[in-house]
């Protein structure tokens, strides 16, 4: 009996024969739910927000990533995508679900998983024999084999890899790659038991072109693994800036000749870390670990999370060059996005520069070509309005159109003695020093003159 529930379901699935419903739609569980009904499967979007559900059931998409609003609009024209607010509707038609809920920290860094219990509760209580369950959000490690598991059983009465199937395949595109590395990026397949990880995959591998089968532990850490890791080698550049500026050297050639060498990759300094991953998912992965005298996870943590305040004091110092005074300095802040060319703020460093500058009596004016937030501070609509007569330019974003500013221009509409702070160093130093600015950047400090500051 167990064998032919599997068989008809692998079937089902290759048939594309199968009803899937993605609980959550945001910026993972949509392009979940758009991708899968492209490559054929019905599939229905659930999600709180009345205003997420009317705007996809308009063919519209309510997240900003390249390509997604025009495969929501394919895909719902064609009758295999719709969305609606009642969870037990959807799963009463569901042959698979897949959750996407997003998985905070609390104030004290804990894991809040509010979200993620509240949707198995639903799922739990409305479960079908035979169905497949796939956990995409990101949780902390034994999450599977204990919560998940023992809500859904506890709740359905059924019992998991025999009556129905669990698997944790965690996410892994990032903010405007996302339909790509969906669809290109290896995906990691971990069920609860063989039959869990081989449904799975084969629902998987209609979309995605590579998967990996592991088991559900395995695919906890490993996910938690990849965003720390990318965290700790930043925090790692990151430190080295500020070694780089007390030491009077630029960190961009120190990176350049270190990267020479053929098993040296260094990351990127700034103006610290944002986004909901890579601020989050070392918390989970350390979670409940055994306390470690010397912690390195949580240092670099610490030490991504001090960039902002980095800048804040570059500010202070290029303005105190400027022999302006902190309060009353109109200051453009260059970027509320926490990354490049993407319209999300999410834990940005920006927010941290913006509320703590207006705390000091700025005046901030921020410009973001992407991104609507502003912190509070006033907004402006171009680039050039944000410039005007303004004492300061801080660079939080490297946004593609911030890559070849015209500091010839800039220097025109910019106050007296214009200073630059380059969060990203994506300004050219001496170009900018040549034409008048007061230049600071991110691990950046030729003023040899100037004393070396006691280590921060
Ligand atoms: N950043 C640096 N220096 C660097 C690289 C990044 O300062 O060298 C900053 C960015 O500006 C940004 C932050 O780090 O503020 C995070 O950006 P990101 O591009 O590293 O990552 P996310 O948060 O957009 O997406 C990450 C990705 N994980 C990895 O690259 C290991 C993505 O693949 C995951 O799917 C995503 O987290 C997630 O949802 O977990």
């Amino acid at each position: 009996m167990k064998s032919i529930t599997i068989k008809k379901l692998i079937e089902d699935i290759q048939n594309k024969n199968l009803c899937l419903a993605v609980l959550g739609s945001g910026y993972v569980g949509l392009p979940t739910a758009a991708l899968f009904a492209e490559t054929g499967f019905k599939v229905i979007a659930i999600d709180l927000k009345h205003e997420v559900v009317k705007a996809i059931n308009n063919g519209l998409s309510p997240v900003n990533e390249p390509g997604l609003s025009k495969l929501v609009k394919r895909n719902v024209e064609a009758g295999r995508l719709r969305a609606t607010q009642n969870t037990t509707e959807a799963l009463s038609q569901a042959d698979s679900v897949i959750i996407s809920v997003q998985t905070p920290i609390d104030k004290k860094k804990k894991p809040n998983l509010r979200f993620l219990e509240k949707a198995l509760k639903k799922i739990g209580r409305n479960l079908k024999k035979g169905t497949l369950v796939v956990i995409s959000s990101t949780v902390p490690p034994g999450t599977m084999l204990g919560k998940v598991k023992s809500t859904l059983e506890s709740l359905s009465g059924l019992k998991a890899e025999t009556d129905f199937y669990l698997t944790y395949v965690p996410e892994r595109i990032a903010p405007g790659k996302a339909l790509k590395e969906f669809v290109e990026s290896p995906r990691l397949i971990g069920g609860i038991g063989p039959n869990s990880t081989k449904l799975a995959t084969e629902l998987f591998r209609t979309v995605c072109k590579k998967v990996i089968e592991t088991d559900a532990s395995t695919a906890e850490v490993a996910k938690l693994a990849e965003n720390t890791f990318r965290d700790v080698n930043i925090a790692f550049a990151n430190q080295l800036a500020l070694i780089c500026e007390h030491q009077g050297v630029d960190v961009k050639n120190v990176i350049e000749l270190a990267n020479t060498h053929p098993r040296v990759n260094i990351h990127t300094p700034g103006p610290g870390v944002g986004g909901p991953c890579l601020t989050k998912d070392p918390y989970l992965l350390t979670y409940q670990s055994k306390p470690l005298n010397h912690d390195l996870i949580k240092t670099a943590r610490k030490i991504n999370d001090h960039m902002p305040e980095h800048i804040i004091k570059l500010t202070m110092q290029a303005i105190k060059t400027a022999g302006k005074n902190i309060q009353n300095s109109k200051i453009a802040v260059l970027g509320t996005a926490y990354k490049a060319n993407v319209d999300d703020s999410r834990q940005s460093p920006s927010k941290t520069i913006v509320h703590k500058l207006i705390k000091l009596g700025s005046k901030i004016v921020t410009y973001d070509p992407y991104c609507k937030e502003s912190f509070g501070a006033e907004k402006a609509k171009t680039l050039q309005q944000a410039l005007e007569k303004a004492d300061c330019t801080i660079i939080s974003t490297d946004h593609a159109e911030f890559k070849n500013l015209n500091l010839k221009e800039i220097v025109t509409l910019m106050n007296d003695k214009p200073a630059i702070v380059d969060g990203r160093r994506i300004v050219n130093p001496n170009e900018a020093e040549k034409l008048g600015f007061i230049y600071y950047g991110t691990g950046f400090n030729k003023r040899s003159s100037e004393p070396l500051e006691k280590p921060e």
